[in-house]
This record gives C-alpha cells, sequence and structure tokens, in this order.
C-alpha cells in the first residue's frame, strides 16, 4: 500500500477507537486503545492504516516521496477537540482582576456593566479583519498546543450586524487556518445594556431577527443559550432554543454554572446535543440527560479560574452513563486559557477523571459533542488524518507534566503542519 505520510515505532499510539457512532460511557470511557511500537498510514488527507510497526510497516509501500516521522519513545493522539471555545472577541479583561482578586462575583461584574458587557463593547468597535487576526493568533496557539478542532461561538456582539460581523470572522478563520471550527451562534449571551430591563425584547431581537439571519446565511451549526440567573432564564432559554431548533439549529447550553435553575433538564428537554458546565446540576438533571445521551461538557478550567468552592460532579455523571466531553472555555473572562494540555491536569486533579477518560473525553467523546465523530476523534482507517505526536513516554505523563507544552509535531489533514523542521 502507497503511504504519502508514516509515523512508526511511536511507543505508544492511542487510538481512541471504536466509539465513532455513540460515544463512549461509564466504564468505556476509561478504556483506551493502546497500541505499544505503533505505525500510522496516511493517504492525502486520511488515515490508511493502524497497527504495530513490526506487523503493518512491511505492508507499506514507502517512496522516496513519503514523509516519514519516527515517533520513538514518544505518545501519538488523535488531534485533540475543544468543543466549547468563545475564540472570537476583541480586547482582554486583565482590568477586572482587582475586583476579581477582592472576591466580587463573576455574575455581580456582569450585573454593573462589566465582564461579557466590556467585551461587547470592544468588539462591536472591532472591524472583521481585526476579530479574524486576533482570532488566526489564538487559533495558532491551540494548534500549536495539539488542538486540530475547535468549536467556536459568536455572543459578543449582541446586536444583529455584530453576531454576523463575529461568526463571518468565524468562517473566515476556519478558511484560512488549519485548525477546523464549527461554528456555534450564542446571540443571547448576555443582555445587551440597551435592552437594560427589557431582556423579552431582546429575546424577541434574537428569535425574529438574528435566528432567521444567521440561518439564511448558513453561518452557524448550533444554537447555544446561556441560562443562568440574571443572565437568561429557563423559560427565555426554552423559547429560543426550541425557535433555533425549528430553523434546522442543532443545540447547545450553559446550563447549571452558578445557580441551579434547571438547564440541563431543559437540554434533556429540547434533545439538545450538549449541555455544557453543570457545577451545581440536580440528580434529576443527571437522571435525565442520561436518559435522552446529551453530552456533559466539562470545563474545569473556568471552575478553577472563578475560584469556584466545587467542581462539576464528573464521577458521578460518569456512573450514571451520561456521555462526558472536555473543553477550555477559551474566553477573555472566565477562563482566558485555550490550552487543552492544562485542562487534562485540572480534571484529573479536581473532577477525579482519570488520565484514560480525559483523553477519550478530549477526543472521540468531544468529537461527538460538536457532531464530527465519523471524521475525527480517533485514530482509525478512514477517519481525517488529524494527530499529534507528543514529547511524553505515556499518556498518563500528559496530564502529569503541566504547564510545558509537549506537542511536538501536528498533523492536520495530512500535512505536517508544525514540527516539520528536521
Ligand atoms: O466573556 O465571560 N461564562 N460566558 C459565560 C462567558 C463566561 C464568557 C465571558
Ligand atoms: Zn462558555
Amino acid at each position: 500500500m502507497k503511504a504519502d505520510l508514516i509515523i512508526k515505532n511511536a511507543k505508544q499510539l492511542v487510538t481512541s477507537q471504536g466509539a465513532s457512532r455513540k460515544p463512549k460511557i461509564k466504564e468505556e470511557l476509561g478504556q483506551i486503545e493502546v497500541i505499544t511500537d505503533g505505525v500510522l498510514a496516511v493517504v492525502g488527507d486520511s488515515i490508511v492504516a493502524v497497527g504495530t510497526t513490526s506487523e503493518v510497516l512491511q505492508q507499506l509501500d514507502i517512496t522516496p516521496e513519503t514523509k516519514v516521522i519516527d515517533a520513538t519513545g514518544k505518545v501519538v493522539l488523535p488531534g485533540l477537540v475543544d468543543p466549547h471555545t468563545h475564540l472570537v472577541f476583541a480586547g482582554s479583561r486583565e482590568n477586572e482582576w482587582d475586583l476579581k482578586l477582592k472576591g466580587v462575583p463573576y455574575l455581580d461584574i456582569l450585573a454593573q456593566g462589566g465582564g461579557i458587557l466590556s467585551t461587547v463593547r470592544a468588539t462591536r468597535a472591532a472591524s472583521l479583519e481585526e476579530l479574524v487576526q486576533t482570532g488566526l493568533k489564538y487559533a495558532d496557539q491551540m494548534l500549536a498546543q495539539g488542538t486540530t478542532t475547535a468549536e467556536a461561538k459568536s455572543g459578543y456582539g449582541l446586536t444583529t450586524e455584530d453576531e454576523i460581523k463575529t461568526l463571518e470572522a468565524i468562517r473566515e478563520i476556519n478558511q484560512r487556518h488549519p485548525l477546523d471550527l464549527v461554528p456555534t451562534f450564542l446571540g443571547a449571551h448576555a443582555v445587551p445594556l440597551e435592552y437594560k430591563g427589557e431582556p423579552e425584547k431582546f429575546v424577541d431581537l434574537v428569535i425574529e431577527e438574528m435566528l432567521p439571519e444567521v440561518a439564511a446565511k448558513n453561518l452557524a451549526e448550533f444554537c447555544d443559550v446561556f441560562c443562568e440567573q440574571g443572565v437568561f432564564s429557563v423559560e427565555q432559554s426554552r423559547r429560543i432554543l426550541k425557535a433555533a431548533k425549528e430553523q434546522g439549529f442543532k443545540l447547545k447550553i450553559h446550563a447549571d454554572e452558578i445557580v441551579p435553575l434547571g438547564g440541563a433538564e431543559l437540554a434533556a428537554e429540547l434533545e439538545a446535543v450538549s449541555a455544557d458546565h453543570l457545577l451545581v446540576i440536580s440528580d434529576e438533571g443527571i437522571r435525565q440527560m442520561a436518559e435522552k445521551q446529551v453530552m456533559a461538557v466539562l470545563l474545569p478550567g473556568t471552575t478553577f479560574y472563578l475560584r469556584e468552592d466545587h467542581y462539576a460532579p464528573a464521577r458521578k455523571m460518569i456512573e450514571q452513563g451520561v456521555p462526558v466531553a472536555l473543553a477550555t472555555d477559551f474566553n477573555p473572562g472566565s477562563c482566558p486559557n485555550n490550552s487543552l494540555q492544562i485542562i487534562m491536569t485540572i480534571a484529573c486533579l479536581y473532577l477525579k477523571m482519570t488520565p484514560a477518560e480525559v483523553i477519550n473525553a478530549m477526543t472521540i467523546n468531544a468529537a461527538h459533542a460538536i457532531g464530527r465523530a465519523k471524521e475525527i476523534g480517533s485514530l482509525e482507517p478512514g477517519k481525517k488524518a488529524d494527530i499529534v505526536v507528543f514529547d511524553a513516554p505515556t499518556y498518563q505523563y500528559l496530564p502529569y507534566r503541566f504547564g510545558s507544552n509537549l506537542a511536538e509535531k501536528i498533523i492536520k489533514n495530512g500535512q505536517l503542519v508544525i514540527g516539520g523542521e528536521d
């Protein structure tokens, strides 16, 4: 068999295979498929063979054009998938650290017109090209740390024009950058100041003007709502998400992060693809998400950064059969981190997930959370060749060694896009 690219002698080739139809749940989440002394072959943008170097290498036709990567002593993983980011925004919010460090809560800063609303002011003032440029810079950082596909939300425009501008920036970044982006419309991220005291009117605007325009321009696959006390109620979230579903969007929801409102139950009722955060999810919410197989996208980097006193009940969700994925939540306020490698450590230490569970939750299960599990998320013949070679002897080393970027070579769509110098 002819190959364009071969990775050979991998100390551990972690395939995350066998779950392209349904996410891994319960004990399966902790099962990871590791080939020792692994080899992987790529033709064009697809994986064509995976196995042990001794068995598979002899079946491969290596020509002078074949790119051969020797992964002796290294771990090879599917490209990481980040299923929850607020990638496109202008400015930053380090000026809020004084308040934050004095203990002023996140929702109080927002209620005072700061927080998300401060990023909204900066994003409205930015041009499309400025948003593209900052987004490309963040995309570079993510790719360099091993993320090859990410979801990206709008939500800092909050006018029809500025939400469209943001979604166009996401489309543009997706076209210009190797990182693949899956776009989500989050027009209901906050009630903008011009609608203060009239949230229902803003909800009408989202439903009657923004959603149809985003749908007509085909700018988003998912619709999301920030369902939270003082932001959007369960009833308002239901109205928006129902309308979005009728217009063909798949659904996500920021649910039960700070105040337990019942966002998880709403996600189950509407058969959302995912409910995200879930620090204060109820037992009934867990039961209903497991029953409907709504993915829980957990964002422990945010819990860490907000200094919340407890994390999402990951162990309980896993035991009860909720499919779990992990993401960064990269955004300028509650989690200005876009490295999934750091999330690996936080997820092990504070969600008490094992390294194997964490890797499945950032590869195949994360691909399910954005509707891409047929194409990405595991190393199997037929899947897209999105691969990371880590400078690590075992996969457990990844969460253990936090703070350094261990991603050494990144292959995206069959192309060696980072680490090809030698
Ligand atoms: O900019 O604070 N939680 N949305 C919901 C965010 C955090 C992003 C932000
Ligand atoms: Zn978020």
